[in-house]
């Protein structure tokens, strides 16, 4: 009898087992794991399983917090500050939503692409290299880290109610219990270093610190949230980019101001130099679309019908519209786009596409959101974060 292992994949439990998508995971000097990145080409459903999940570590990773020895305290301009145990956060009337994470620095290869008109790419640290960077590859660098959660938790809005907000409130700033220095993979030129070991902190903007849709998430996809993901309770700022989902909660505190922090300021922004005068902070995320099939590397694919899918996501609500072009542009069609139509979650979308003649093909995809914004929203900029153009697939017909 063959090995099963040859046959299907792993053993799991005893029994022969489908392959699993393949992770890319980084890890310090110490053996922690501090960078995961998937592909969403592996994902079949709309949920990012756990064990597929991004990880973004940007200081030194902290040693867990027992969920029995955690707290957190809310101060700062209110009329009560409280200090809250996680049995006491999960007494308040609770709330679930699914959204998209993607990190700021996602796909930035594809602002030098796009800009070379389809010729190189490069990074930060290295030469311009030709050809096209490989979107759906987990190790090619920036890519894979995106993925879409369910989290469980209380509305951010419900605990500030409880402590009181003082008027002349401007800002939540949320503290992460890790600290360090900017890890080194993540630093690059126009970037820089602070003088003193930092805490990972944001300040949330009041009017998204009240959105009914931001929260103080403990679980994720059914589960306590794991300890790598930002346990035992994490801020989750569904549409807003992944750095604002400040992971390993310790305070909360309101502020009557917008304070200048590395993390807000300095590390991300918008901007075309690092002294631009019309540097922006990095809040919602732009409109994107994803091609996940075909694919770049795919082999010559016969005439006749073929499914172009990808998956659509916007940081300003949900995706009315996508369109796709398989001439490079110069039309489009309506795409079918599956349900559920949700806010924040990603919509998978399908284009029956009849190949009669042989030749090269280039697919495009674009998305528009119910704010009526029409994809690409962000411009090229020095850090290239947030990426949301359109990236042709180049196909071949047989
Ligand atoms: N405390 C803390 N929160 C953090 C970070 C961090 O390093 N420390 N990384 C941020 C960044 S840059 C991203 S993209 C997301 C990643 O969340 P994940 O690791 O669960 O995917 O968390 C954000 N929140
Ligand atoms: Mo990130």
């Amino acid at each position: 009898m063959a090995d099963r292992r040859e046959i299907e994949g792993e053993i799991i439990m005893g029994w022969a087992d489908r392959k699993r998508p393949s992770l890319d995971v980084r890890k310090d000097a110490q053996g922690r794991v501090v960078r995961v990145a998937t592909s969403v080409g592996d994902l079949q459903g709309l949920i990012t399983p756990t064990d597929l999940r991004y990880v973004v570590v940007q200081l030194d990773a902290p040693d867990p917090v027992h969920p029995d020895d955690w707290s957190l305290s809310i101060g700062g301009e209110v009329e009560r500050p409280i200090e809250l145990s996680l049995e006491e956060l999960q007494r308040f009337p609770g709330a679930t939503v699914r959204c998209v994470h993607e990190c700021s620095g996602s796909e930035a290869d594809f602002f030098d692409y796009l800009k070379s008109g389809g010729e190189t790419y490069g990074c930060n640290r290295c030469e311009h290299v030709e050809g096209k960077p490989n979107r759906l590859d987990p190790e090619a660098q920036h890519q894979g880290i995106m993925s879409a959660g369910e989290w469980t938790g209380v509305p951010l809005a419900t605990v500030l109610e409880k402590a009181g907000i003082k008027p002349g409130a401007v800002s939540v700033l949320a503290q992460g219990f890790d600290r360090g220095l900017p890890a080194e993979w993540a630093m690059h030129g126009a970037l820089a270093i602070p003088d003193e070991e930092i805490s990972y902190e944001k300040s949330l903007p009041l009017k998204k610190a009240l959105d009914r849709d931001t929260m103080l998430a403990w679980a994720l996809n059914g589960e306590y949230i794991r300890h790598i993901h930002g346990g035992p309770v994490r801020l989750v700022t569904p549409g807003w980019s992944g750095n604002w989902s400040v992971k390993w909660l310790q305070k909360l505190e309101v502020l009557d101001h917008l304070p200048k922090l590395y993390y807000q300021n300095q590390y991300f922004y918008l901007g075309q130099t690092p002294d631009d005068p019309d540097k922006k902070m990095i809040t919602a995320m732009g409109v994107k679309t994803f091609i996940t099939e075909p694919r770049d590397d795919d082999p010559p694919l016969p005439r006749g019908a073929h499914v172009i899918r990808g998956l659509a996501w916007s940081g300003a609500g949900r995706i009315t519209r996508v369109e796709v072009s398989v001439d490079g542009g110069e039309t489009w069609q309506d795409a079918h786009r599956e349900l559920p139509h949700e806010r924040w979650l990603w919509q998978r979308w399908s284009h029956l596409w009849h190949a009669e003649s042989p030749g090269k093909y280039s697919i495009m995809a674009r998305a528009t959101d119910e704010a009526g914004r029409v994809q690409p929203q962000i411009g090229w900029n020095v850090l290239r974060k947030n990426f949301d153009g359109i990236v042709p697939v180049d196909v071949e017909i047989e």
